[in-house]
């Protein structure tokens, strides 16, 4: 039977979600592990594990029909692949950074001086459409000393909590990119392929939509049931079920984790009580 191939990072900040993003797909992956391949058990899958830089480059070669990698390598490495899903883990950005006591007041400051940086090619593509002339200077790890060690004026470099620049003595000053994993597919993937793809983007996608919402349950005396109900969104309607106690009903409903507080004290403020809230496993819509 045909497989799709799926390249994942070997180890580093993307290894763990990749590999908890297909366990909660329902893939198990526990078949033959070993360092470069694992077979999934249940789903005509098969994972390859590579360093992070070199996952586009195999995507567009056909090594790996597919490859989970950030959305920052992909756009640096410049490889023919296509982008299919943002997975939700791995968010960071691409940021200018300058040391902490410069005056910065915007991109032009950066002109004449030296930046360095591992994506000279996004950081190449932000100066020239700003028309800004620098001089990028391309290193591959410790980025963020440069500066310290008089290498460079500033440094482009990926930013998620700020404390590696802060412990650097160096301030964020302009980001240039949002990032965060991505699903790449090669662009000849032939129909077999494309539709065993489909299964798993079907499946991304019931996995994400549960993380951002929650199954709410709630209940409300009978004579404000209305006025709770109008503030409650849900997929349909709300299901709302009589409780014991005469005069009482329970609703139960689904919410958007994004306005999810203010919901929560709208409710409270209109005669909600006893309100529980769980985490939803699979969300198919
Ligand atoms: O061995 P391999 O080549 O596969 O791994 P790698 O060392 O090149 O990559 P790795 O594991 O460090 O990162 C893999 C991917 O994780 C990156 O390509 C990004 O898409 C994503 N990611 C998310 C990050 C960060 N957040 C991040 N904070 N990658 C790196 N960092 C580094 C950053 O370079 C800086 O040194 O963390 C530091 C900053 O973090 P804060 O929290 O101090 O701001
Ligand atoms: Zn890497």
């Amino acid at each position: 039977m045909m497989k799709l191939t799926l390249a994942i990072q070997k180890s580093g900040r993307l290894h763990e979600d990749s590999m908890r993003l297909l366990k909660e797909c329902g893939i198990d992956m526990s078949n033959g592990v070993n360092k470069l391949k694992a077979d999934a058990s249940n789903f005509p899958l098969e994972l390859y594990f590579l360093r992070d830089d070199d996952i586009p480059q195999y995507v567009e070669d056909n090594v790996a029909d597919i490859g989970f990698v950030g959305e920052n390598v992909v756009r640096e490495k410049k490889k023919e692949v296509i982008s299919c899903e943002p997975l939700g883990f791995g968010k960071c950005r691409l940021s200018i950074a300058v040391k902490k006591g410069d005056a910065y007041n915007g991109v032009e400051d950066l002109k004449g001086k030296k930046i360095a940086t591992s994506y000279p090619v996004i950081l190449g593509d932000f100066l020239q459409e700003q028309g800004v002339q620098a001089e990028i200077h391309p290193i591959s790890g410790s980025v963020e000393i440069a500066p310290g060690i008089g290498l460079a004026d500033a440094i482009c470099d990926l930013v998620s909590s700020g404390s590696t620049l802060f412990m650097n003595g160096l301030r964020e000053a302009t980001p240039i990119l949002q990032s965060q994993a991505v699903l790449i597919k090669n662009t000849q993937l032939p129909p077999e392929k494309e539709a065993i793809l489909e299964k798993l983007l079907f499946r991304i996608r019931s996995v994400k939509k549960a993380r951002n919402h929650k199954y709410i349950l709630l209940n409300a005396p009978n004579e404000k049931l209305s006025s709770i109900i109008s503030l409650l969104p849900g997929m349909k309607s709300p299901t709302v079920l009589p409780l014991a106690e005469p005069g009482w009903s329970s609703v139960h409903s689904v919410l958007n984790e994004n306005d999810f507080w203010n919901i929560i004290e709208q409710l409270r403020d209109a005669g909600a009580q006893g309100i529980l809230v769980v985490p939803i496993e699979k969300m198919i819509l």
